[in-house]
């Protein structure tokens, strides 16, 4: 009985050990299944490599005939043969994007932000945009001045864009451009001209009955940039002034007048005229 009894109790010690290895195997086991699964995770996430990125800076420059512009002096003459000067150029840049060679475009700005250039401002003249996947892009496209819906009055409250303001009769908003300067007239006397590009009105007579939203977009090809991650390209947007004058319409300033915002035939020429008025250029 007392025998009976020692290996009845040496049978279940055996019993309750075998479960203990069971028990610690299957922990085990289970140490193990999760081990392979987080390294099956890691192993996922990491096959997709992170997107690199890199940045690009963008400087803006104003050149007459190709050099850079010379301010306050009558030292151009436009195709029209008008003696001219420039003394200020204000303007906006609207929905900057870069495209790639698959035709998808990289948004550079938000779409209600605006890039307000000043010749006067040095501060204006370039900005640098992060975070630009590495890739091949073969142009640079913005919109001159606003379209129809982002050109909404009081959309900036502080100067200098503030300034930039259209009045509210002859359509709102904010001008395009302010391209200020004189010209000889036939008097041989030097007259301000303020080539100013926003909204057109047609009238009929003296009343207004409709509006024209002369902005355009801009698509400059360029030659393969690549951005390369962790580093910095450099863009520059020339703006070509004389070309404002002459192509497809030879632009005279005795024939137009120093005011051009309420005649929608000088904003249309001057507008079809922009179609070649930038270009970009890889600064390396
Ligand atoms: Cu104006």
């Amino acid at each position: 009985m007392v025998e009976t009894v020692c290996l009845f109790s040496t049978k279940f010690v055996g019993f309750v050990y075998i479960e203990q290895i069971i028990s610690k195997l299957m922990k085990s086991l289970e140490k193990i299944l999760l081990l392979v699964a987080v390294v099956f995770m890691i192993g996922l996430f990491s096959c997709k490599k992170p997107v690199k990125e890199g940045s690009v800076n963008i400087r803006i420059t104003h050149t007459v005939d190709g050099q850079p512009a010379v301010y306050n002096q009558i030292n151009y003459i436009n195709a029209a043969g008008n003696q001219y000067q420039i003394s200020e150029i204000q303007w906006f840049i609207t929905e900057l994007a870069l495209l790639d060679e698959a035709n998808k475009s990289f948004s550079l700005m938000g779409t209600d932000e605006a890039w307000y250039i000043d010749t006067d401002l040095e501060e204006t003249m370039q900005r640098t945009i992060l975070a630009i996947p590495e890739g091949n892009y073969k142009a640079l496209e913005f919109v001159f001045g606003f379209t129809e819906e982002t050109n909404l009055s009081n959309r900036f409250v502080n100067p200098p864009e503030s300034f930039m303001f259209w009045p509210e009769h002859m359509g709102g908003g904010y001008h395009y451009m302010k391209l200020n300067g004189k010209w000889l007239n036939p008097q041989g006397q030097k007259e301000p001209f303020n080539f100013h590009l926003g909204i057109g009105q047609i009238y009929d007579g003296e009343e207004i009955i409709d509006f024209v939203h002369n902005y355009f977009k801009v698509s400059l090809p360029m030659s393969d940039l690549k951005i390369i991650g962790e580093k910095s390209s450099n863009l520059v947007i020339e703006m070509q002034i004389e070309n404002w004058f002459q192509s497809p319409n030879v632009y005279d300033h005795n024939e137009w007048g120093g005011a051009i915002m309420q005649k929608q035939d000088a904003m249309r020429i001057a507008i079809e005229n922009g179609h070649d008025v930038f270009n970009v250029m890889e600064d390396l």
